[in-house]
């Protein structure tokens, strides 16, 4: 017989109802031995008293939930016991459970991974449940619950039938090649293929929008010591997260912190000074600022509006995904200053949109529109289904490769052979097949009593 597994579902810790869930074969008894009652109307909430099936001490009083599957998140078996979210109450609930023959703690996803075992989602739909779970700003969250609603899972099903269907009609071709198909069959098919090859393309050419919508924009912010990258970073954080300091070259490390930019998952990266220096812990940390642009979706050049044109350094680091700030407007110009900004080089003048001044909040409101903007057109959040994941995409890439290799298979057989692949391929993303090896893959970033 299987498992009956049970865990807090509920977060760990005080808390003012704690949530645990019960499913499989034995959910049952565990609800008529923890109750003392009868099995009750099947999902209507129930104010029960809960006991030790062994020692019969009174344990907690709560709501029970029957759902006798297939009915069931599961499919199978379900009891839910909403229990006061105490530490000790929860200990001995989970304790009088494990009393139970055949019954143990569930493992990470264990809850989802039975659903996705009893046929209720396939995989994209639970990574989708993982990442509604870990959604953090509402853009992740519309995301994660589209495809936990099967919108991605749909796409790919949709495509593997019609892959399924060519590769009919093109076997029918190599089985019969005597019979009286029409001419054009071969023809058709190359076109489907070409058809649904370009559409897998397209999908592909996401600028990995769904990838970067999970994980959050890494927005980096550099430029020369003193020029008030860190300031700037803790006005953003809205809290110290690095030390600001007169002293140039101070920030050493890069330093990350997790940001909700108007709804979208922005992670903010602060970057030591880029200057020469001796001094091996900073040049160290020069090194580590300039990984740290090359791994970023978006730049945050800041500038000390004082500071003649950025050469060198600053300007190698400008391109299409640079915003530049320039930073200290409450400082007077001197007339040095405005000299060598008046010949500063023309792109700056036309890249510097921004002058801001974190000591005043000067242009801030501006500067946080633009840069919620140029997030928001990175994203291009968008209610069509969307590549999330790495391991989506390398299938899909596989997909589009067989495909185009069908197209010049140099005999009939391999390029049936390489539709075949294709349908597997698009089969392990929505796991149709191939299936064991990919379940710990998908399932090991669950957390317990999900
Ligand atoms: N006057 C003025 N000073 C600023 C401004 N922003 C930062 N600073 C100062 O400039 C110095 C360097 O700032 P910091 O954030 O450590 O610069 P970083 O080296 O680029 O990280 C500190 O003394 C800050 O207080 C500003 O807008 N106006
Ligand atoms: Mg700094």
């Amino acid at each position: 017989m299987r498992d009956t597994i049970f865990a807090l579902s509920s977060a760990p810790g005080r808390a003012g109802i704690a949530v645990v869930r019960v499913s499989g074969p034995k959910a049952a008894e565990i609800y008529c031995a923890l109750t003392r009652r009868t099995l009750p109307e099947a999902r209507v909430a129930l104010l029960v008293r809960l006991f030790d099936p062994v020692e019969g001490g009174l344990l907690d009083e709560g709501l029970a939930l029957w759902f006798p599957g297939p009915r069931s998140y599961t499919g199978e078996d379900s009891v839910e016991f909403h229990l006061h979210g105490g530490v000790a109450v929860v200990a001995a609930v989970l304790e009088s459970m494990g009393r139970i023959e055949g019954a143990r703690p569930a493992e990470p996803g264990e809850f989802t991974r039975c659903a996705f075992m009893a046929g209720k989602i396939d995989l994209t739909e639970a990574e989708g449940v993982i990442d509604l779970i870990d959604a953090e700003t509402s853009a992740q969250r519309r995301q994660a619950l589209r495809q936990a609603g099967g919108a991605l899972g749909n796409l790919y099903d949709r495509w593997r039938d019609r892959l399924v269907v060519i590769l009919a009609h093109y076997e029918a071709v190599l089985d019969f090649p005597d019979e009286d198909l029409p001419d054009d069959v071969v023809a058709r098919i190359n076109k489907d293929i070409a058809v649904l090859s370009d559409e897998v393309t397209q999908h592909l050419d996401d600028k990995r929008r769904g990838e970067r919508l999970r994980n959050g924009v890494r927005i980096a912010i550099i430029g020369p010591p003193n020029a008030g990258k860190s300031s700037l970073m803790n006005m953003l954080a809205q809290r110290d997260v690095a030390i600001v300091s007169e002293t140039a070259g101070t920030t050493r490390d890069v330093i990350e912190t997790h940001l909700d930019l108007g709804g979208l998952p922005v992670t903010l990266v602060d970057t030591a000074g880029l200057r020469e220096t001796v001094d091996a812990v900073e040049a160290e940390g020069v090194r580590r600022a300039h990984l740290a642009a090359d791994q970023s979706d978006l730049k945050v050049l800041v500038l000390d509006q004082r500071a003649s044109g950025a050469e060198g350094q600053m300007r190698e680091q400008i391109d299409a995904e640079t915003i530049v700030v320039l930073n200290k407007s409450d400082l007077e110009l001197g007339a040095m200053d405005v000299a060598a900004y008046n010949q500063s080089p023309n792109y700056l003048k036309a890249l510097g949109r921004y002058r801001i001044s974190v000591k005043t909040g000067v242009g801030i409101d501006q500067f946080i529109d633009g840069l919620t903007s140029a997030v928001r057109d990175m994203l291009d959040v968008t209610d069509a289904p969307i590549i999330t994941r790495a391991r989506h995409r390398a299938a899909l890439e596989d997909v589009r490769h067989v495909l185009t290799s069908s197209q010049s298979a140099p005999l009939p057989e391999l390029a049936a052979e390489d539709m075949r692949l294709a349908v597997r391929a698009l089969g392990r993303i929505t796991g149709s097949v191939d299936v064991e090896d990919l379940l710990d893959v998908v399932f090991r970033d669950f957390c317990i009593g999900k």
